[in-house]
């Protein structure tokens, strides 16, 4: 009798602790580490792609983009405007820095520096966001997002 209990609450203790693993999974992520959100980054256009590669972003993680406010800006675009470094409609820009963009949807994000020639010089990042309860394997389909070269 005693030992069901106790095989009760063991039950317990580990589905809430399976809970609070996911509630608290979040992430912050800091774009391109110690090099921050910087127009020619080292290596050019495939700086931020690379720094991307290293990582499994998340619903609900966070992307914290570190510059000076009035040097850069981070402008969240449409794939197509991302791949020409078209600033004409950008869904959000935020101009203030450091900017934290939640990663709030699975799927692809884009973004870049909307200040003239930084996003031809490779001040751009594209993320690719699984939803949390998938993370267990990663996510198979490389996107086409090898951006052609900016006219
Ligand atoms: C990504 O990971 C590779 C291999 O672990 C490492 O050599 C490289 O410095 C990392 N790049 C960034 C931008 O973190
Ligand atoms: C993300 O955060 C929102 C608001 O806190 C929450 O409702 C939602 O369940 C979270 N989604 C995931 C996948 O953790
Ligand atoms: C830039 O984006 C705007 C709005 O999405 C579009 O109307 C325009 O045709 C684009 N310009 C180029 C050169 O692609
Ligand atoms: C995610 O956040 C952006 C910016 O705050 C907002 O415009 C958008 O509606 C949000 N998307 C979802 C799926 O909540
Ligand atoms: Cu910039």
């Amino acid at each position: 009798m005693m030992a069901k209990i106790e095989k009760v609450a063991i039950l317990v203790v580990a589905a809430l602790g399976a809970i609070m693993l996911q509630m608290t999974e979040a992430e912050d992520f800091t774009v391109g580490d110690s090099t921050g959100w910087i127009n020619n980054p080292p290596g050019g256009a495939s700086f931020y792609s690379n720094w991307a590669k290293n990582f499994t972003f998340k619903v609900n993680d966070t992307l914290v983009f570190n510059f000076p406010t009035g040097r850069h800006v981070v402008a969240i675009l449409s794939q197509a405007n991302f791949e020409k470094c078209n600033f004409t409609k950008p869904i959000q820009v935020l101009s203030t820095g450091p900017a934290r963009v939640a990663l709030n949807r699975s799927g692809e994000f884009y973004f870049a520096c909307a200040f003239t020639g930084h996003c031809n010089s490779g001040q751009k990042l594209s993320v690719n966001v699984v939803s949390a309860s998938t993370s267990t394997s990663p996510s198979p389909a490389p996107s086409p997002t090898a951006s052609p070269p900016c006219q």
